[in-house]
């Protein structure tokens, strides 16, 4: 073996192997060869971006937006090796995160009017 087999790079081999034997005139059959790779779930899931940022105003001083974000996050591997669920880590407070589709939600999410503040298409004021 020359190289490590990756599922990520080739998923299939097919080659001829060649039997010959000593006689004289020498005798020779070959058979096909298919060998299936089968995937390891060896990677991660990837955020693209891997930081988000938004401004959250508490209730008290904001007019709330009925609001929603999503994270995105991506497995080069296949089927379950690549199903990606979501969820906080250590999280204390009131937002929300669809475990398959990625989206926050929060009541509170509110626009300051800073730059680093994205609203995705359909994001309105309920106030
Ligand atoms: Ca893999
Ligand atoms: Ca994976």
């Amino acid at each position: 073996m020359k190289s490590e087999i990756d599922y990520e790079t080739i998923t299939q081999f097919v080659f001829q192997v060649l039997a010959t034997d000593q006689g004289t005139p020498a005798q020779s059959g070959s058979a096909t060869v298919t060998i299936n790779v089968q995937d390891l779930n060896d990677n991660t899931p990837i955020f693209e971006p891997d930081n988000f940022y938004h401004t959250v105003l508490t209730p008290a001083r904001a007019a709330l937006v009925t609001c929603a974000e999503t994270v995105d996050a991506t497995d080069i591997d296949d089927g379950q090796n690549a199903v990606i669920v979501y969820t906080f880590r250590n999280l204390e407070y009131t937002f929300e995160i669809g475990p398959d589709s990625g989206t926050l939600s929060s009541e509170s999410f509110v626009s300051l009017g800073s730059p680093m503040v994205h609203h995705p298409p359909g994001c309105r004021n309920s106030h």
